[in-house]
This record gives C-alpha cells, structure tokens and sequence, in this order.
C-alpha cells in the first residue's frame, strides 16, 4: 500500500505509463515493462468500472502502482476507484479551490475528507487488514488535481494548498490549447514552458508533488531536468505506433 509512497520518497523521477486501452493482458503487459506505476484512463481512454478494477489487479500482480484519471467532475468516482485498490487519482480540470475540495474530499478519509467507507476490497488488494487501510491509505495515497487552463494557472497556489491535495499533474496539451486559444496543441511549446516552470514552483513550494505527462520521451527527460517527481512517458497510441513501425520497416519485402 506505501509502494508509491516509498518509490517518491527515493527522490529520482518516477516514470509511469499512461493507458486507455482497457483490455487487461495488455495492462498486464505494459505494467511488466520498467514503468513504476500505469495510470488508467478514464477521462480520454477506454476504462470502465470493471476493466479499472481488473487492470488494478494486474498492477499490483507486477508489483507496480495503479494510477486512474478520473472523468472531468466525477468525484464519485475517485472514491470508488481508491475503493478498487488505486493508489493515486488524477482528476482533470481541476480550475479553482471549489474543484480542489470537492476532489481531496471525495479522495481521504475524515478528518480531511469525507470518503465513504467501503474499504474491504482495497485492503485485499494489499493484503492489509481493514484498520491498518484506514490508517495509512490518506497517507499512502495520492490526489492529484491536473493544471490545464489558464484558469487553473491564475489559482494555482490556492488549490496546491488545499489540504488533502497531494500535488498537480500538468496537462500539456490542454494547457496550451487554453493559453493559447488554438485547439491545435502544443506541448510544453514556447507559449506555456515558462508557465509548466510556474505550476512546478508553486507545487514545490507547499511540498507538494509537481507530476506531469509526456507524449514522448525528450519531453521526460525535459521535464525530469525540471525536478519533475512522477512523468508519464509515451501512451497506448505510441507504444503500439513504434512496436509496429519497427517490424513493418525492418521488411525488405514490402
Ligand atoms: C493533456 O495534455 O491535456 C492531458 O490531459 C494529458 O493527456
Ligand atoms: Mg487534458
């Protein structure tokens, strides 16, 4: 249950795998290569209630930390996944302090929250007893509000201060599609990389965790010189996308 705790703790970045394919022997397969953690997507991806519940499984088999995005407001939704056996939530869109309390809310336990109690199937996953869940998961567990509008940015330091928020995850894509009024993203692109340097600073600054996703591994690398703590690398669509091209273009038949 601490896993995901203790690999952050270690201080060098945590690289994670960012999945909507929803099938679990493909979740099986991606958490047995050197991610430490495969976030499941719920929002952009495939994910239902049974397929998270089962890809969690898969994760932990592995030995390795499940992560789900939540869709956009679904706060219902990250209890009932932390109650599947999640160990971070990601909830988009978090744009103002409201948002931010309503998602630490739904995500700990009282004092700090008002999770609902349901955690017997949780603490299976982990081979805890109820108590001892109850006792470490808030701890243990991470909310994680994603920073994507120019909104979000303006309140940034508010909502990193929320208790019960344990950091932000920057969505570079929405991000510059909100900067820059264009719907054509551009990632971590000279109109938003001075403002990723901003949300980081203000995570760091209330000892908060600065995550964030990367489409491609230089924008990890990019973002690790940055002092990033967990950086999703690639998704489903490039995993898939350079496995294939490199056995088509390897042919000298075609
Ligand atoms: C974004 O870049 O907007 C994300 O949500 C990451 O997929
Ligand atoms: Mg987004």
């Amino acid at each position: 249950m601490r896993r995901l705790l203790e690999r952050l703790e270690a201080g060098t970045p945590l690289p994670f795998a960012w999945c909507g394919i929803s099938d679990t022997r493909y979740i099986d397969m991606v958490a047995g290569y050197n991610f430490d953690a495969v976030l499941m997507d719920m929002q952009h991806g495939f994910f239902d209630e049974a397929s998270v519940q089962n890809g969690i499984s898969a994760v932990v088999a592995k030995g390795k930390s499940p992560l789900v995005r939540i869709p956009v407001g679904r706060w219902d939704m990250a209890s009932r996944v932390m109650d599947f056996g999640a160990l971070g939530v990601v909830a988009p869109m978090i744009n103002s302090v409201a948002d931010a309390q309503a998602f630490a809310g739904a995500m700990k336990y009282i004092p700090r929250g008002e999770r609902s109690f349901g955690p017997r199937h949780a603490a299976s996953v982990y081979g805890v007893s109820v108590p001892d869940y109850l006792e470490g998961i808030d701890a243990a567990s991470l909310a994680l509000a994603m920073i994507e509008t120019r909104e979000a940015v303006a309140a940034v330091e508010e909502i990193v201060a929320v208790d019960g928020i344990d950091g932000i995850l920057i969505g570079p894509g929405d991000l510059s599609i909100s900067v820059r009024q264009n719907r054509l993203p551009d990632a971590y692109g000279p109109d938003t990389i001075e403002i990723v340097k901003t949300i980081i600073a203000a995570a760091k600054a209330s000892g908060k965790k600065a995550t964030a996703f990367a489409g491609n591994p230089e924008d990890a690398n990019m973002l690790a010189t940055l002092g990033v703590d967990m950086i999703s690398i690639g998704e489903d669509g490039s995993y898939i996308d350079k496995g294939i091209a490199m056995h088509i273009d390897r042919l000298n038949f075609v």
